[in-house]
């Protein structure tokens, strides 16, 4: 234990705050990495196409993992230097065989090696189908495209996904999160909305309609404002999702570049936890729009943070990160990104919770802002370093120097 610790410790200490209890609440939460940061969202399909559905990775650091060996490696390494326990989530088109299916004709046995890997490593399984980067979706259409034959490869796709999921979630011990978001829309002002709805709508109800153990998997639906090539409407938009989860009481994703710049995301939790059980989080930032840049530590991560852990919504919310930045070295993305959701967390953690909120019941709202702006001067950062020391995790210098390391040796890849 460091001195420095020793006095955070004291100094949280006489706010009423035990960092101790903090620190093991944090290696509580399990954060479910994105694979697709890896490699641009590109995928492994044996297959050539585009990434399609307005989401696209911009640069060319050198480093892409170009095969799921040189992901799981790269995984392997960023996992080392991230304090605690997690997860992977994993898209349907990072599979890893030599065969050649399509998507509807997946199985659980094309994913064999990611079993077995994350088997191995005690870490949990989360799980996308992809409604993108294939020639069916070409027109931003897929789950609501009026040709009931692709409506139905779709469909099968995301019911073949959802049983890789329950594979996942029964081999591993752990329940999988299947996140469904299809990049469905409009570039120019439709006429007829709701036939879109209605038939996106029946088609999310044949693809949930076989059952499977919630022990082993929960669905979780991914709504979105706008993308690029559907500017004028998203059909799966925010309104449709949150009516759609609360009818079928599965579970909302909320994605932080999904809403308008102004809005949010944090401020929604509460609103909607009233509605739905189970919640999914996609921790990301929107830089004028849904341009999904490394998370920073920075107001909005604080609030989301701050928000899960004061309404109590840890327990019935999955963190999931989302965003994907070609431009510098990726496996440093994933650290940076998830070690600064982790902060996040800690620092909402180390609050006095209890004295806050009296103030605000008590209307006290001097108080309130007073606090507020003199806890922010608590040494957070000591309780951090102790945290990644006991997990033999570095900081600081130690840190960036095994970063560049690893992308130094990753670079080297054609
Ligand atoms: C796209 C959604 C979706 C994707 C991933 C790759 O706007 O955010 O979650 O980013 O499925
Ligand atoms: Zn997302």
């Amino acid at each position: 234990m460091t001195k420095a610790y020793d006095l955070a410790r004291e100094a949280f200490a006489e706010w009423g705050v035990n960092t101790e209890a903090a620190m093991t609440a944090l290696s509580k939460i399990a954060i479910s990495v994105h694979c697709w940061q890896g490699d641009d969202v590109g995928g492994f399909e044996r297959k050539s196409g585009s990434s399609g559905g307005g989401i696209q990775a911009t640069g060319n650091h050198p480093g892409r993992a170009r095969n799921p060996a040189e992901l799981r490696a790269d995984l392997d390494f960023a996992y080392g230097l991230i304090p605690g326990k997690h997860r992977l989530n994993l898209h349907a088109f990072y599979m890893d065989t030599e065969e050649t299916p399509d998507r509807d004709q997946i199985e659980l046995r094309h994913f064999t090696p990611w079993v077995d890997w994350a088997k191995d490593r005690g870490i949990g399984l989360d799980f996308n189908p992809t409604f993108f980067a294939h020639a069916k979706a070409d027109d931003n259409l897929t789950l609501s495209h009026p040709d009931q034959g692709i409506r139905d490869f779709w469909i099968e796709h995301g019911a073949r996904c959802r049983e890789i999921a329950a594979g996942f979630g029964t081999a591993l011990g752990s329940q999988c999160v299947i996140n469904h978001w299809v990049p469905d829309g409009s570039k120019d002002i439709p006429v007829d909305r709701m036939a879109a709805r209605e038939r996106l709508w029946a088609s999310l109800d044949a693809m949930l309609a076989p059952g499977h153990d919630r022990k082993h998997m929960l669905d979780a639906v991914e709504s979105k404002l706008f993308g690029i090539g559907v500017e004028a409407m998203t059909v799966g938009s925010h309104e449709f999702y949150l009516g759609y989860a609360i009818r079928k009481q599965i579970a909302l994703c909320l994605d932080m570049g999904h809403f308008h710049p102004t809005e949010s995301v944090a401020d929604k939790l509460s609103a909607v936890a009233l509605s739905v059980q189970d919640l999914l989080l996609h921790v990301s930032r929107p830089m004028r729009w849904d341009s999904d840049h490394v998370i920073l530590l920075n107001d909005d991560i604080l609030a989301m943070a701050q928000e899960l852990v004061f309404a109590g919504l840890l327990s019935r919310t999955r963190i999931g990160l989302d965003y994907f930045d070609a431009t510098i070295s990726r496996t440093a993305a994933w650290v940076i990104g998830v070690r600064n959701m982790q902060k996040a967390l800690l620092r909402a953690l180390l609050l006095p919770q209890a004295r806050l909120k009296a103030t605000e019941g008590r209307l006290d709202y001097t108080a309130r802002l007073a606090l507020t702006e003199e806890l922010k001067d608590l040494p957070f950062a000591a309780v951090w370093a102790e945290h990644c020391a006991r997990a033999d995790c570095p900081t600081g210098a130690a840190l960036i120097l095994g970063l560049e390391r690893y992308q130094a040796k990753v670079a080297t890849r054609g």
